[in-house]
């Protein structure tokens, strides 16, 4: 390519570039009445900067090639920044490893860029392979934490190279560009995904909400979503975990299910989204649910809805992991709005938008899960009969 066309071509990139940043997003029609879906994913592969994919320089890179591809942008950390939304993305490279970057907006909903750089997450001793589903949360004890999976091969298994160990990484920032990594979290379990650090303190310590597992991800090897103290952060340790929100036969967290995000704190307690998992034939099925534990012993959960609050629709259902939500990030703003970040196949992420008051109303007035066909029947035909 001579010079003029490689100019020509570069110009070309940029362009479009700015065209996706710049695409507005509107909430579709007819909604379901608790949240609105929106038109476009939020952040894709195709939303990271150029300047991370393609070398610039005609000399080195002479045809113009993408030299460090980006597959994916999914399950992002989410948090307000000095009155604009930040995203902690799980970006994922050609090469199968993900890492941490942020994007901003102002509205939340579109325009998020990228920062120039993307996280350089310090390693620990014992390095891990993979790092992803950062959750950010803004502790009482001033600092501004990221919660994540470590996850690195599994040496007692050395002929098996899928074999792997997931481990709740643990990091904390002022500024999401300098970060302070922490001890991974220690509990009794082999292994740890989806841990979150409640944003307060309970009883005078740090709260940690876990998923002990027995097995890096098979369905059935953990019992639920569980729960622990720690009194050190910089060495977190919860020596006892119980399970606060348990997997149950034949329900949408039948397999298994781990927290998204932090919980958001509401006048009637705390407002929890998690994802459920189960098996079908074609493979897991991930949704998304709501539940609502309570203020002052926010282990206890007080109410949770049947069924999921969210599942993959239409282009959401597709991808490398296809038939899959899973949400780690959510804002509430201000005036009450909600904004929910979720990823779809392992591919994407989206954004969708409700209010506290509307999601404490579906969890308080949605019925629970009646547990059985004949009783999910009568719970239907009382709402039927309340209507004709
Ligand atoms: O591939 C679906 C999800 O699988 C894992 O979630 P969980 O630990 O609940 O099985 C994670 O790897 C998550 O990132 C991914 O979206």
């Amino acid at each position: 390519m001579n010079q003029q066309a490689f100019t020509r071509k570069l110009k070309q990139l940029q362009q479009q570039h700015q065209k996706l940043l710049r695409r507005p997003n509107r909430p579709q029609k007819h909604g379901n009445g608790i949240f609105d879906r929106y038109d476009h994913p939020v952040l894709t592969a195709d939303h990271t900067p150029l300047t991370w994919r393609y070398d610039f320089d005609p000399k080195t890179n002479p045809h113009l090639l993408t030299r460090l591809g980006i597959n994916c942008v999914f399950n992002v950390g989410a948090m307000e920044w000095n009155g604009n939304i930040v995203l902690a993305a799980r970006v994922e490279g050609w090469d199968r490893k993900s890492f941490f970057a942020i994007a901003e907006s102002r509205n939340g909903v579109d325009g998020f860029r990228f920062w120039d750089y993307p996280v350089q997450m310090p390693e620990l001793d014992d390095q891990e392979t993979n790092l992803y589903d950062m959750r950010l949360v803004r502790h009482e004890d001033g600092w501004v934490y990221g919660l994540f999976c470590a996850e690195r091969h599994d040496d007692s298994k050395p002929h098996d190279l899928s074999a792997a160990m997931a481990r709740g990484g643990i990091a904390r920032t002022k500024d999401l560009v300098k970060w302070e990594r922490l001890r991974d979290l220690k509990t009794p379990a082999l292994h740890q995904r989806n841990c979150v650090l409640h944003p307060e303190f309970v009883n005078g310590k740090y709260a940690f909400y876990t998923r002990p597992m027995n097995d890096f991800a098979a369905t059935g090897s953990g019992d639920g979503i569980g729960w622990g103290l720690c009194d050190d952060i910089a060495h977190a340790v919860v020596k006892q975990e119980s399970i606060i929100d348990p997997r149950f036969y034949h329900t949408i967290k039948e397999g298994k299910n781990g927290l998204g995000p932090a919980p958001l704190k509401t006048k009637q307690g705390w407002l929890h989204l998690a994802h459920g998992v189960r098996n079908t034939a074609a493979g897991m099925r991930y949704v998304l649910y709501l539940f609502l534990c309570d203020l002052k012993d926010p282990s206890r959960l007080i109410k949770e809805p049947g069924g999921y609050f969210l599942a993959p629709e239409g282009d959401e259902r597709v991808g490398d992991v296809s038939n899959v939500v899973f949400a780690n990030g959510w804002v509430a703003r201000k005036n009450g709005d909600v904004l929910i970040y979720y990823g779809s196949s392992d591919t994407r992420t989206h954004v969708a938008t409700s209010t506290v008051d509307k999601l404490l109303d579906y969890v308080w007035n949605t019925p629970e899960d009646a547990m059985r066909s004949k009783l999910c029947v009568e719970q239907r035909c009382r709402l039927i009969a309340k209507n004709l």
